[in-house]
């Protein structure tokens, strides 16, 4: 049951997912994701049980690991988010329990795709692993923004899927980060790099970062190995790098889980003359920057992150960056850089 206007409505959003679908998914056209979304209308306004709300797209959040703080963050600035717009859309939070579920976040993605969503942003657990799934939303006709970690390129090409990505550069970020960890220690120092899920993109981006800064500024990279995000993992690592590294001075953890990892195991060790860096500025490690114990992080803004993919699913939705053919679906498929920022102890106090 729903108004002429509303079924009008739909008739000109499918037409327009259809061209988002085009624009921010494949390279090529698929009638069969236009009948597809058709249907998810008409279940939008039965789940719903009101024509007001299948006037409203839903856009899916697929997060990564919810035991991380930076996805908490991530989430309630989405939710802060759509209920400031909450004429505009409704969200549905999703995210998996730990950093190496794949299986959990494509399962995620099935879910979405069976409830007939009308957009999924997403932060991909693994880069390449990832991708038949969202080319499958996308045939589907459902809007797919790629934030925070970058899904692989050839593997996008390989199948013939186009998606937006919204997020920052990491290795910029992870270079100043190091850099600034630099400025605490001489020439000729040993440090480690603690690497996130080696098959994240974003996480191979912040170890060139942290490399590049560490050559630059001559300070010696005695091992670097993956942590795969994890404050546990990371905890036990460090703890045995101590030993077999007595002379170490500084830490460079791809995230804050791991630098705060890092931190109980130097403080375990009793070890004060250790310098740690870790990125992405949550509570916990902006507390430790405060007390001296951690030295510096990087803000990439977790909680506007999946604000900006929204207003990108929101965008195409909305047929804004419709394409006319298939050279300029291509141009229409455009990347937002987001910002990154050092945090330090001085940065906080300002
Ligand atoms: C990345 C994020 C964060 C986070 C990590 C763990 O994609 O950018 O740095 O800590 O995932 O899942």
């Amino acid at each position: 049951m729903c108004s002429a206007e509303a079924t009008g409505w739909r008739v000109s959003v499918l037409a327009l997912v259809l061209l988002g679908c085009i624009a921010g998914c494949t390279e090529s056209e698929s009638p069969a994701g236009a009948a597809v979304n058709g249907t998810a209308g008409d279940s939008a306004e039965s789940a719903a049980g009101s024509a007001v709300a299948a006037e409203r797209p839903r856009i899916a959040l697929v997060m990564k690991s919810l035991a991380n703080e930076f996805f908490a963050t991530m989430a309630e600035g989405a939710k802060t988010h759509a209920t400031a717009h909450a004429d505009d859309y409704e969200l549905i939070v999703n995210g998996i329990q730990d950093e190496t579920d794949l299986a959990g976040q494509v399962g995620l993605v099935e879910q979405m795709m069976a409830q007939q969503v009308s957009a999924i942003v997403i932060a991909p657990a693994d880069s390449k692993a990832l991708v038949p799934v969202l080319r499958k939303a996308c045939d589907a006709g459902i809007v797919v923004v790629n934030i925070d970690n970058r899904l692989d390129t050839d593997v996008l090409r390989e199948q013939q899927v186009q998606i937006p990505f919204v997020g920052p550069d990491n290795r910029a970020g992870a270079k100043a980060v190091g850099l600034q960890l630099a400025k605490s220690l001489q020439a000729g120092d040993e440090v480690v790099i603690l690497e996130g899920l080696e098959t994240s993109f974003n996480g191979q981006q912040r170890k060139l970062g942290f490399t590049e800064a560490a050559t630059e500024a001559q300070l010696k990279i005695v091992a670097s190995q993956s942590a795969q995000w994890e404050m546990d993992i990371a905890n036990q690592q460090t703890a045995a790098l101590l030993t077999a590294h007595p002379r170490l001075k500084g830490i460079l953890a791809c995230n804050d889980s791991m630098a705060l990892g890092a931190l109980a195991a130097v403080r375990a060790a009793e070890r004060t003359d250790i310098r740690i860096a870790g990125f992405d500025n949550i509570g916990a490690v902006r507390q430790a920057i405060q007390d001296g114990q951690i030295l510096v992080t990087a803000d990439q803004h977790g909680d506007q992150l999946a604000v900006y993919g929204i207003e990108t699913a929101l965008e195409l939705l909305q047929g804004v960056s419709a394409p006319g053919d298939g050279v300029a679906a291509q141009r229409t498929v455009r990347d937002r850089e987001t910002a990154v920022d050092v945090i330090t102890k001085e940065t906080l106090s300002r």
